[in-house]
């Protein structure tokens, strides 16, 4: 039994499209994919708002937040909370160029009228949580927009969530690149920066993707340290990533153990999770996988972390202290290798 609460979104659950190629598995059906979350042992679901309210572009606000009360009754249904929900700006064609740094004042209008509206469904859905993974908030082309006002303009964006509603968090997710070129929040110390700059830091924090930080070429592990030294460490993205190209979401654990055991151990060194924090598995099934299967990277991941747990568990802090006194870090770094590979 895992220390965690885990959790997933309806997404973690996919139809198999890549860039390159359609779907090639069925799509699940919401409430078939809650039920089966509630059988693999996850304590709650991620939510875009449209994974909660798919129409909501063509709802009046009160549709929006009974059709979010509905959603939170099937999830009550299955013993479940609702993690967080972030605006899918990505995805609609008025966000192409982004939506609180894009150069359109339509189009920031509408991403700001999907944000206050995320913070609704999240409201109705029983949680405080709001995440903002910046996809396009950023550049295609580096000339194409003025990047000290737009980072400007995403801080006052955010002072705007946070003054529609006076307990909601907002979690940025940082990710360097893809689907942009250039993204104008990459890593956690862009995070904490802009958090600092709003009106209210102690609302402002992060979600840490293992995959987003190797993306930009920095340890998973050492992200997380840096948002849990200043308290901002609000959810975790676990999975893998097989060096820097296209974001793979692989099983957590799948490309780097030793990455791997010391996410498990920083998280489990500073007693993550004390506070509510959720362990998310942002991972999701090879192309290849049939529909018969299609949730075991969901499986695969916890178990995962469960057997990083107990290497944690069985780290030898008295052994490392020693080595460290000696300052004889190759002999601690075999004992870390070995401590991984026997069983
Ligand atoms: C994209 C990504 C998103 C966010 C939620 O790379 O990680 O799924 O986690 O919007
Ligand atoms: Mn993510």
């Amino acid at each position: 039994m895992s220390r965690f609460k885990f959790t997933a979104g309806p997404w973690n659950v996919h139809e198999g499209a890549d860039a390159f190629g359609p779907a090639v598995r069925p799509t699940i059906p919401f409430e078939e994919k809650v039920k089966k979350f509630a059988e693999i042992g996850l304590s709650g679901v991620q939510f875009h708002d449209d994974d909660a309210v798919p129409d909501m572009n063509n709802m009046t606000e009160k549709q929006i937040i009974d059709y979010a009360k509905d959603v939170k009754a099937t999830l009550d249904k299955y013993n479940l909370v609702a993690e967080f929900v972030a605006p899918r700006l990505w995805m609609d064609p008025h966000t192409t160029d982004g939506g609180y740094t894009t150069n359109s004042k339509e189009d920031y209008e509408f991403a700001m009228w999907r944000s206050f509206r995320s913070i609704d469904i999240a409201r109705a859905l029983g949680c405080n949580k709001i995440v903002l993974w910046l996809a396009r908030e950023g550049t295609l082309c580096a000339e194409s927009k003025q990047p000290v006002e737009k980072i400007k303009k995403l801080i006052s964006s955010i002072n705007a969530m946070l003054e529609y509603d006076k307990d909601i968090k907002i979690l940025i997710e940082p990710k360097p690149n893809e689907p942009i070129d250039r993204s104008y929040c990459g890593t956690i110390g862009h995070v904490m920066a802009v958090s600092s700059a709003t009106i209210d830091p102690s609302r402002v924090g992060a979600v840490l993707e293992s995959a987003h930080a190797i993306l930009a070429g920095l340890d998973p592990a050492y992200e997380m340290a840096f948002a849990l030294s200043f308290g901002k460490l609000w959810s975790v993205h676990l999975n893998d990533q097989n060096s820097i190209r296209y974001d793979q979401d692989k099983t957590f654990g799948a490309e780097n153990l030793r990455q791997a055991f010391n996410q498990i151990k920083v998280l489990c060194d500073n007693d993550y999770g004390k506070n509510g924090e959720m362990v998310g598995l942002d991972v999701k099934a090879m192309r290849t996988q049939k529909v018969e299967d299609c949730y075991r990277h969901l499986q695969n991941s916890i178990k995962v972390v469960e057997m990083l747990e107990e290497k944690v568990k069985k780290f030898d802090n008295a052994f490392r202290d020693k080595c460290i006194a000696e300052r004889n870090y190759e002999k601690l770094e075999m004992y870390v290798l070995e401590l991984l590979m026997k069983g």
